[in-house]
């Protein structure tokens, strides 16, 4: 099929959306007959990056590997669905140099600090809250709001099926899909 192998990458805080988006778009390629492959903190940090924390330095090492790793996948033809909170800008230029920019698009998904509490799927703000998870993005440590992503997604306004619709339309524009 005449796909163009990509990566896609979404940032946004913890409890954002980002993983929700990229296997709801996956399911949607696949059944376009497109394959694709998320990578998340669930399969990438407990195993390749098990030996890395949340130190500004341990998050930028955490995004160059998955950036060269991502760079293989598109290699062999993939299209990479990346879902990492990536928060500080300057590691999002590293990681869309490594890919290269013209297979690169950066993906914001929006979603406010109070909403991500509110949803908090695995706990974690409450935990972050109460001083028992030092550095956790948006509560103890910073996120660098994207400042010309390729594309927005505003999950707290936008249902998941319209958001995986424009994010198609963004691919097949691009000639990527
Ligand atoms: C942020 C943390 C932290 C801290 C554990 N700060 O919502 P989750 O649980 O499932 O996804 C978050 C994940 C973040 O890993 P990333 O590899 O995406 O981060 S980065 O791009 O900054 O390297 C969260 C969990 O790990 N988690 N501790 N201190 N998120």
């Amino acid at each position: 099929n005449g796909h163009g192998s990509c990566v896609i990458w979404f940032t946004g805080l913890s409890g954002s959306g980002k993983s929700t988006l990229a296997f709801a778009l996956e399911r949607e390629l696949f059944d376009r007959g497109i394959f694709s492959y998320v990578l998340d903190g669930d399969n990438v940090r407990h195993g390749l990056n098990g030996d890395l924390g949340f130190s500004e330095a341990d998050r930028k090492e955490n995004l160059r590997r998955i950036a060269e790793m991502s760079r293989l996948f598109t290699d062999a033809g993939m299209i990479v669905l990346s879902a990492f909170i990536s928060p500080h800008a300057q590691d999002r230029e590293m990681v869309r140099n490594i890919v290269g920019p013209e297979q690169f698009a950066e993906v914001y998904v929006k979603c406010s600090l109070e909403e991500c509490e509110k949803r908090d799927p695995k706990g974690l703000y409450v935990k972050a809250r109460k001083g028992e998870i030092p550095e956790f993005t948006g509560i103890s440590a910073p996120y660098d709001i994207p400042v010309e992503p390729e594309m927005v997604i505003d999950t707290e306004h936008t249902s998941l099926q319209e958001s995986v619709d424009q994010l198609i339309q963004f691919l097949i524009q691009k000639g990527f899909a």
